[in-house]
């Protein structure tokens, strides 16, 4: 779209963009795209303090019965063809949102909102009152709905593209094209309205040639459309605001249509009102998917973790400070400027990390790898998780009493010479049961020690008022009940129900069967009162997405692994040592004092 001036009524701007439309159809479009909050100018450039005069930029309630904004759906209605455009939006509560919906000509729905997320720009205006302002901060909360993406149905001969939508700014982090590549994204839509000379904005120079200056904009545009493309192998749609608004704001144009191996398959040529068309075969999309970016085999995500734990940057430190007071936290007095703390320590404990030894008290290491690769993305920088294996004849799975003593005994023996060559800060005892384990090592040592399904009650304890547990078999339905009565836990307790699988059945089996199996109990339980959900077994702790999507959204989910870790880390930090006054006292002197070395 061409500019849109302050002063442009919306009728003006509607009749624009149902010609638009209609070109589109005429194209033969299945799917047209129109900018970020395309039905008026782009208001957060000014400071508007007339709260009628901002009210008349928004749509509120339901967009396409938006008196402003329903021509267009209609429209879209009438040409079959499907519609995705950006709008200012005032939600039910009042929050307002730079949004944008995709709406569905053949069922005249909207299939997806998306609320822009990266919101740029700033919250005052700056004191020069030449400079272009963006005050999206001001207006406008983030987003609330994530990077969702979705099918859409009959469109694209028949297929079902999987679809997503992002705004401007969110084009330019490369999270939000993961966030979308990771559900197979294979057209991501973005509305935008690019300032092309804006040297405020930019942080640049404002003597720069504003040629120039907007040569680059388009440039960082269309290397992050491309670029992003390429690395989630999928097609882009980007529409501009563009050419001048109010004959003084320049916008870039720009807007193109990117094949899934980065190359742009059409490309507007003014800065004008203006349709491109491309066909987009989405089969192109299945080479980067399944050779050069099929993430399942190539990602390492245990090394990814800054990723969702750091905002800011984490300079490495100066080697002339390091060296200096041998401490890697660098005190904010020398942090050159930029106040880019780390939101945590990255070297706490005098440079040392919590280094945790997880338990399996099996001898099945595939369940050890689970257990680990479940944790591990949760960890703080400071936090190590070392998996243990227990050795023959320890069994390879724990089902009844006599697999619980023969583990304990097997793994207690492997564990003492360990522990006391390496000094692990905690010891978490993955097997979901009062295994006896856990007491042998809060006797032997003194560094706290939990089991997961102890863990487990506690998070879950805390975080509603009943609690289910998804057993394994029904054997282990009766422990469990057991259990939960020697943690005192019973009153709290909504119910325990089993899947009627061995532990090995969860790896064994096909996987499709076993989470369906899972997600039924975890209904069940949830019909029956439970709040949050326990899952009763170690090797269930990569089974948690599943669980959740069957419990719902106002359910919560607890991975014993990942609560049993996090409760151990807390008792670290505030020093937390087993009690050695009763029960846990060590029987160690004992043992000698009677000669019974032989463990
Ligand atoms: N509308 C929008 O998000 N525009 C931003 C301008 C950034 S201001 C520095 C953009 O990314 O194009």
């Amino acid at each position: 779209m061409g500019a849109t001036h302050r002063t442009d009524p919306r009728s003006k701007t509607l009749d624009r963009m149902l010609k638009l439309l209609q070109d589109a159809a005429d194209q033969s479009a299945e799917l047209c795209l129109l900018p970020e909050t395309a039905f008026a100018t782009f208001f957060p450039r000014y400071l508007i303090n007339d709260p009628e005069e901002l009210d008349a930029f928004f749509e509120h309630g339901d967009v396409i019965k938006s008196p402003g904004a329903a021509p267009l759906f209609n429209k879209a209605k009438q040409l079959g063809i499907d519609v995705s455009v950006g709008f200012a939006e005032v939600a039910d509560n009042g929050e307002r949102f730079n949004s944008s919906v995709y709406y569905h000509a053949l069922t005249g729905s909207i299939l997806a909102k998306y609320r822009k997320i990266h919101l740029p720009g700033d919250f005052e205006p700056f004191a020069d009152p030449e400079a272009t302002n963006q005050l999206e901060k001001r207006y406008f909360k983030p987003g609330n709905l994530g990077f969702e993406a979705f099918r859409v149905p009959d469109l694209a001969a028949g297929s079902e593209p999987i679809m997503g939508m992002m705004i401007c700014n969110d084009r330019r982090w490369p999270e939000a094209w993961r966030c979308l590549g990771l559900q197979g994204v294979e057209i991501v839509l973005c509305g935008y309205n690019t300032a092309g000379f804006a040297p405020h904005l930019w942080g640049s120079d404002a003597s720069q040639d504003p040629k120039q200056a907007e040569e680059t904009a388009l440039f960082h545009h269309k290397l992050v459309m491309q670029s992003n493309s390429y690395m989630n192998a999928t097609f882009s749609i980007s529409a501009a605001r563009a050419g001048m608004d109010d004959g003084k704001y320049a916008l870039i144009g720009g807007s193109c249509i990117v094949g899934p191996e980065g190359n742009i398959l059409a490309e507007t040529k003014t800065v004008e009102d203006e349709v491109i068309v491309a066909d987009c075969d989405l089969e192109l999309c299945r080479q980067g998917k399944t050779r050069t970016f099929d993430f399942s085999r190539h990602r390492r995500v245990e090394h990814y973790k800054r990723i969702v734990e750091q905002t800011g940057v984490v300079e490495p430190p100066k080697l002339s400070e390091a060296s200096s007071n041998g401490a890697s936290e660098v005190p904010s007095s020398l942090s050159n400027g930029t106040h880019n703390l780390p939101s945590r320590p990255a070297q706490p404990r005098g440079g040392r990390k919590i280094r945790i030894l997880l338990c399996n008290p099996n001898a099945t290491p595939s369940m050890t790898a689970n257990c680990i690769k479940s944790v591990e993305s949760t960890l703080p920088l400071d936090v190590e998780v070392v998996g243990f294996t227990a050795p023959p004849p320890a069994p390879s799975a724990i089902e009844g009493n006599f697999d619980n003593i023969m583990s304990a005994a097997a793994a207690a023996r492997a564990i003492i010479p360990l522990q006391q060559r390496e000094g692990y800060d905690a010891m978490l005892v993955a097997c979901f049961s009062d295994h006896a384990l856990i007491r042998m090592l809060r006797e032997e040592f003194n560094v706290p020690v939990i089991g997961i399904m102890e863990a487990s009650l506690f998070a879950a304890r805390t975080l509603g008022a009943r609690f289910g547990i998804v057993a394994t078999s029904n054997r282990s339905k009766v422990m469990h009940a057991d259990s939960v009565r020697h943690y005192g836990m019973q009153d709290f307790c909504a119910g325990i129900e089993s899947c009627r699988l061995g532990v090995l059945d969860l790896e064994r089996r096909p996987r499709h069967e076993v989470l369906a199996i899972m997600q039924e109990v975890a209904k069940t339980l949830v019909a029956g009162g439970a709040e949050v959900l326990t899952l009763g077994c170690a090797g269930m702790t990569d089974m948690v997405t599943a669980v959740k999507e069957a419990a719902g959204e106002d359910v919560q989910v607890v991975d014993g692994v990942v609560a049993g870790v996090h409760h151990l880390v807390g008792l670290v930090r505030l020093g937390g040592k087993t009690a050695k006054s009763g029960l846990y006292a060590s029987s160690a002197t004992g043992r000698k004092l009677r000669g019974q070395e032989y463990i």
